[in-house]
């Protein structure tokens, strides 16, 4: 498929955004839309933020997803993709994450970054932005794909902005100046076990080359990474059910760790 119509794009990205609504998730866009391209999704990903900025949302950030091999594996699709992040879903550790509120979701642990300097591809590197980085932070995110059985094509994922649902932030702010992410060794708990460990080399070789892969990627269409911004690199590991009850902590060397409750 080439360009979308304008009506088509807006008719798909208003079916998200009623999913998010509603909490009822809906079929994959690609099995009516079998050709729906990648450029076609980040249209309807776009008009999908349209749609949630304007009943009084905000970007605070943005995100990545499947820049390691342990996501692209759990979800079968083999390419990075690009999001963004909206500032009513970013929560403290102690708030909870109102299961209510999403569909089926997952959580998964990364390093956030807080930028503090602005990125604007093309031609950012890792180092541009450890330099433009104001700390990391201990993160989780949380997961909820609108798409039935939590299954997607690669077209559906974007379209759906990349499954974003919440993001818990631990409380610790380190710079990464001194720092070899690639070094960063993860655990990660749920319900006091032991679930997986990772380290930061699992993204992308190191989770800063993914945030330079997003800048360079939404350049394309004239977006930026914004001083101020909360960045998401990607979990390098697969995500893991996240239901009422449970307690799930990522625990990172040198950075910190996070706990989040579902409530
Ligand atoms: C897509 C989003 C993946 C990550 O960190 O890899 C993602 C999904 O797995 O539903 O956020
Ligand atoms: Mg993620």
């Amino acid at each position: 498929m080439t360009a979308l119509t304008e009506p088509l794009t807006e008719t798909l990205a208003r079916q998200l955004h009623e999913a998010i609504q509603t909490r009822r998730p809906i079929a994959q866009l690609t099995k009516s839309h079998a050709d729906l391209t990648a450029e076609n999704a980040y249209e309807i990903q776009r008009a999908l933020c349209r749609f949630q900025t304007g009943v009084g949302d905000r970007v605070t950030g943005k995100k990545t997803g499947l820049t390691s091999k342990a996501k692209q594996v759990e979800m079968g699709v083999e390419e990075p993709i690009a999001g963004y992040l909206l500032g009513s879903t970013i929560l403290g550790e102690d708030e909870g994450v109102p299961a209510g509120e999403l569909i089926h979701p997952k959580a998964e642990p990364e390093i956030a970054f807080l930028l503090g300097e602005r990125l604007q591809g093309p031609g950012v590197t890792a180092a541009h932005v450890i330099a433009a980085t104001r700390f990391v932070i201990p993160a989780l995110e949380i997961l909820d794909s609108r798409f039935e059985g939590f299954k997607f094509a690669l077209a559906d994922v974007i379209a759906d902005n990349c499954s974003a649902g919440r993001v818990v932030l631990g409380s610790r702010l380190v710079s990464p100046a001194e720092m070899d992410l690639r070094l960063v060794g993860m655990v990660l708990e749920k319900n006091g076990e032991l679930v997986s460990t990772g380290a930061g080399a699992a993204v992308l070789g190191n989770p800063a080359n993914a945030v330079a892969w997003l800048a360079n990627k939404i350049a394309v269409w004239g977006d930026t990474l914004e001083a101020g911004e909360l960045v998401m690199p990607g979990s390098p590991v697969a995500s893991i059910d996240f239901r009422p009850g449970d307690v799930v902590r990522a625990t990172f060397d040198r950075i910190g760790s996070v706990a989040a409750r579902c409530r």
